[in-house]
Parts: C-alpha cells; sequence; structure tokens
C-alpha cells in the first residue's frame, strides 16, 4: 500500500516534470528568432511620451496642456482615466532608465511637455527652472548610462493658455512665434546631449482629430464657430504646426546645429493602403490617401508645397496658402524624416455624393472610403485597438513609397508596435507571455530589414512603441503597447518585464 503511494507519487512528480519542461519548450520557441539582419550602424531603440508616462501633471510649477483639461472632461477617455499620474516616471525616472539600460536599450525617443518648460508656453511669462533642472537630470541619466536621447518637443501637449489666448494652432502667429521660443530654449539647454530632434509627433492627428470634431484634444471642430468647423479647421491647424515646424529648423540650423552636431526632423504617421477593388479608380484613391496623409506634411518639407492633389481637391479656399518665403522656408527642413507605422488598409474611390463644399471634412476631400475588411476579411489579426490589424508587408511598402517620393537621406521609424489583446483584463504572469507582440515585432522588423538590405531604403533607426505600458490617449490605460508592463493596481506601479522585451534585448545586442 505505502509502496503503491510512493509510485504513485513519484508518477506524479515525473508528469509534473514533463509538463513544466514541455510548456519552457514552448515558451521559449514561441520566442522567434532574432536574426534579422540590418546594417551595423543601424540604432535600435524605444519610444515614450511625456504626458503618457511622466504623472506629476502639477508637480514642480508645470502648466496645463490641453490633454490635461481633455481628460478631465467626463465621458472623453476610458473609465475617464486621465495623466494625472500615469506610470509616475517623473518620480521613477532613474529606475525607468536603469531597467532600459539592463535591456541593452541604447536609443530612447523622449518627448519634453512644454507646459513643464514654460507654464503658460510663452517666454515672456518665465521659464520654469525645475522643469529645465529634472530634463537636464533625466538626459544626464540617460547619457551616464550609454543611452542616446532623441527629442520630441511636441508630442500634443500644448499650454492650454495657448488654446484659450489664441486658439491653440489654429492660430498660426502666437502660437508659432512660442513653439519657436520654446524650441530655442530647449536646444539652448539640452542641444549639447540632443543628438536627434523631431519638432512634431503626427500633425495628422493633431489636425484631423483635434480639429475635425473626432472627440481628440482640443476637441475643435464640432458645429460651427466664429473660427470656422471641420471643414477648414483640420487645415488651419496642419498650416500652423508645419509653420512651427519650419521656425523651428531654422533656429536650430541658424544657431545651434554647427556647436552641437546634431540632427532635426519631424515625425509623420501613415498606415499603407491596398485596393478594395482591382480597379484603376481603387489604386489612384489608395496613393491620393497617401497623399492627403503622409504627403500632406512631407510634401511641404521636402519640396515646399502641399500635393497638387490636394490642391485640387480641397475646394472652396480652405487649404491655406503658403507664402514665397514660407516655402523657402520649408523646403528640405528636415535631416532625416520620422514615419509612426502600425498598419495597413483598404482604401477604394469613394462613391457616394459629396456634401456642398463648406460642409466638406477631411475624409470628404479625399475622396476615398476605407476598411479593415475586404469581402468580410479582416487585413490582418485584429490588434486591441480597433484600428490596428496586424500586416507586416505594410511597413516595407510604405517604407518603399517614402524613399521613392521623397528620396530621403535618412528615415527614422520612430514608432512601431502594437497593443496585444485583452493583455489589461488578463493576470500579469500571463499578460508577460506576449507571444502576440514577439511575433508582431519580430515580422514588422523582418519587413523593416527586406527594405533596408533588399530595397535600398534608407532606414537608419528604428524605435518601438512603447518602451513601457502607458496613458494611451482616449483609451486610457485600457490598451497596453510597452514591452516593459506596468501594473496599475499596484500602489507603486510596479514594472515587470515582458517577453517581448526579453526578445528585442536579444535582437539589440549586436549593434550596442
Ligand atoms: C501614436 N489611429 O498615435 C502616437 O504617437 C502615440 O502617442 C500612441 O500611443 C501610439 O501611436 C499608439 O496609438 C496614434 O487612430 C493614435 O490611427 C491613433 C492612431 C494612430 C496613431
Amino acid at each position: 500500500m505505502i509502496q503503491q503511494q510512493t509510485l504513485l507519487t513519484r508518477q506524479v512528480v515525473v508528469i509534473l516534470l514533463l509538463l513544466a519542461l514541455i510548456s519552457s519548450l514552448i515558451s521559449a520557441a514561441s520566442l522567434a528568432n532574432t536574426n534579422i539582419p540590418f546594417p551595423k550602424d543601424f540604432r535600435f531603440g524605444a519610444a515614450t511620451a511625456a504626458y503618457q508616462i511622466e504623472g506629476a501633471y502639477k508637480e514642480d510649477g508645470r502648466g496645463l496642456s490641453i490633454w490635461d483639461t481633455w481628460s478631465h472632461i467626463p465621458g472623453k477617455i476610458y473609465n475617464n482615466q486621465t495623466g494625472d499620474i500615469a506610470d509616475d516616471h517623473y518620480h521613477k525616472v532613474k529606475e525607468d532608465i536603469a531597467l532600459m539600460k539592463s535591456l541593452g536599450v541604447k536609443n530612447y525617443r523622449m518627448s519634453i511637455s512644454w507646459p513643464r518648460i514654460l507654464p503658460t508656453g510663452l517666454l515672456k511669462h518665465g521659464i520654469n527652472q525645475k522643469g529645465i533642472d529634472y530634463y537636464n537630470m533625466e538626459i544626464n541619466e540617460l547619457v551616464r548610462n550609454g543611452i542616446n536621447v532623441a527629442v520630441t518637443l511636441y508630442h500634443w501637449d500644448l499650454p492650454q493658455y495657448l488654446q484659450d489666448t489664441y486658439g491653440g494652432w489654429l492660430n498660426s502667429k502666437e502660437t508659432v512665434q512660442a513653439f519657436r521660443d520654446f524650441s530655442d530654449i530647449c536646444f539652448a539647454h539640452f542641444g549639447d546631449r540632443v543628438k536627434d530632434w523631431i519638432t512634431f509627433n503626427e500633425p495628422f492627428i493633431t489636425s484631423v482629430l483635434g480639429h475635425g470634431c473626432n472627440d481628440w484634444a482640443p476637441g475643435l471642430g464640432c458645429g460651427s464657430s466664429p473660427a470656422g468647423n471641420s471643414s477648414n479647421m483640420p487645415y488651419m491647424a496642419a498650416h500652423s504646426q508645419l509653420l512651427a515646424h519650419a521656425h523651428a529648423v531654422k533656429v536650430y540650423r541658424d544657431k545651434y546645429q554647427q556647436d552641437q552636431q546634431g540632427r532635426i526632423g519631424i515625425t509623420l504617421n501613415s498606415n499603407f493602403y491596398y485596393p478594395l477593388t482591382n480597379t484603376k479608380e481603387d489604386y489612384e484613391a489608395c496613393e491620393r490617401a497617401l497623399l492627403f496623409g503622409f504627403g500632406w506634411f512631407a510634401d511641404p518639407v521636402f519640396f515646399g508645397d502641399y500635393p497638387q492633389v490636394m490642391k485640387d481637391f480641397v475646394e472652396g479656399n480652405r487649404l491655406p496658402l503658403f507664402t514665397e518665403q514660407e516655402k523657402r522656408l520649408l523646403k528640405g527642413s528636415v535631416d532625416f524624416i520620422g514615419l509612426n507605422h502600425y498598419t495597413s488598409n483598404y482604401i477604394g474611390n469613394r462613391k457616394s455624393p459629396l456634401p456642398p463644399v463648406n460642409q466638406r471634412t477631411f475624409n470628404d476631400d479625399q475622396r476615398t472610403e476605407g476598411s479593415s475588411y475586404k469581402n468580410g476579411v479582416p487585413i490582418g489579426p485584429k490588434a486591441e485597438s480597433d484600428w490596428l490589424f496586424v500586416y507586416p508587408p505594410g511597413i516595407r511598402s510604405m517604407l518603399n513609397w517614402i524613399q521613392k517620393r521623397y528620396n530621403p537621406q535618412m528615415i527614422y521609424v520612430t514608432e512601431n508596435g502594437v497593443d496585444a489583446p485583452g493583455e489589461s483584463s488578463m493576470p500579469i504572469s500571463q499578460a508577460l507571455n506576449d507571444t502576440f507582440r514577439v511575433n508582431y515585432l519580430h515580422d514588422y522588423l523582418t519587413e523593416v530589414s527586406n527594405a533596408v538590405m533588399q530595397d535600398g531604403v534608407n532606414v537608419k533607426a528604428y524605435f518601438v512603441w512603447s518602451m513601457m505600458d502607458n496613458f494611451e490617449w482616449t483609451n486610457g490605460y485600457s490598451c497596453r503597447f510597452g514591452v516593459v508592463f506596468v501594473d496599475y493596481n499596484s500602489p507603486n506601479l510596479t514594472r515587470y518585464v515582458k517577453n517581448s522585451a526579453k526578445w528585442y534585448s536579444e535582437l539589440v545586442k549586436p549593434y550596442n
């Protein structure tokens, strides 16, 4: 009897050991191979943005931004969440950098919160020294740990005062001047250590979502106001951001670049588009969508003016004009072009009739219709976010499209990544086993590699979005894009390394 029992226990132990072995083999196998070819000097990094991670929204003299205001309006953000605390990176900056170092991340793209440096956005109201001190400390800590710093100057957190006083990006004079002053201050204080400057992150999103009545800060474009509506506001907001970009670049080039030896560019977002049907009209619609999205900003900074198709299709004087001087200022105003790319979708030529000119939105003007589905089949597996479907070849096509149209010297992929389905509602141990993200990164990076090694596209750097889970704008904390998990239920917001971070760490090793 006793013997029988020991035998049984032994059998159970053997079975348990076998199960453990099998499961560890499976999870090792799920870490896809990291052997993807890139040039030796290729730069790999990770990206974040100030409002999404810092928290400390009222501390040390920080002014409010349009995202503080927006996130505090009930009903605007998932579960009324805000960036008040976010990842509390403001207080955990040193441990976060130590974690980054331990993962072998050698390049970090961060953004500077404008209202931390200039609480009202205006130089004449004074510089907040504590803001300067904070970013000096952070940048020093990064450099001390051997991490190169790329800084985004505008990742959507416009000082609220500029919105209230001048209408923010609807105003192409005061807000542009204010951004130019802010950039100047950043170059002067941090430019000795920051080697890559990104003026704007995704001005498309600010313009179309923020000023086209799309429930995005500052929430303009709804109904009609003296300043306009969703028919003209997105174009005005884009115009101001382009001018602000050009002025900031001029300041950098005139006053700092020679000494500081850095580079300056802009980050634009674009999906890639595939025709809904195999017709000439649908192919043309795809090209038009690329020009209305990416070309809206890239044509001015490379060529000095908006794409011809926008001038033709945006009727009724709603597309602002650049003066000859502004065109000269814009043309060639980037050392590199940043691309944020996540997904692809189908586009067809618009079939429904257009509304009257003064009621047309940005989407109407394009005369396209899009979908992530074709004949009911999605273009690829759906992520957590409703707009994100996995389609890796899209990034290779997008990079080739950019190289062909603009022939840039340097392209940086400034964001690419995914929110794995269900990660916020599963036990942490399960969320850390993020095979969905590992596969996404493996497959997208393979396509970036193909673009570089086979097609000769000048991609020089890649930043995964994101270093860690964070405030995902209107989705709050429900969507997790991090390669590091942040436990929002624990009082000190504990960080846990996901498998994707381990995988990425392996991948970047040969380039460090
Ligand atoms: C980018 N869309 O935003 C931003 O630069 C990041 O701050 C953000 O966290 C990340 O992508 C993930 O969303 C986007 O609706 C926001 O297509 C929305 C869209 C695309 C990009």
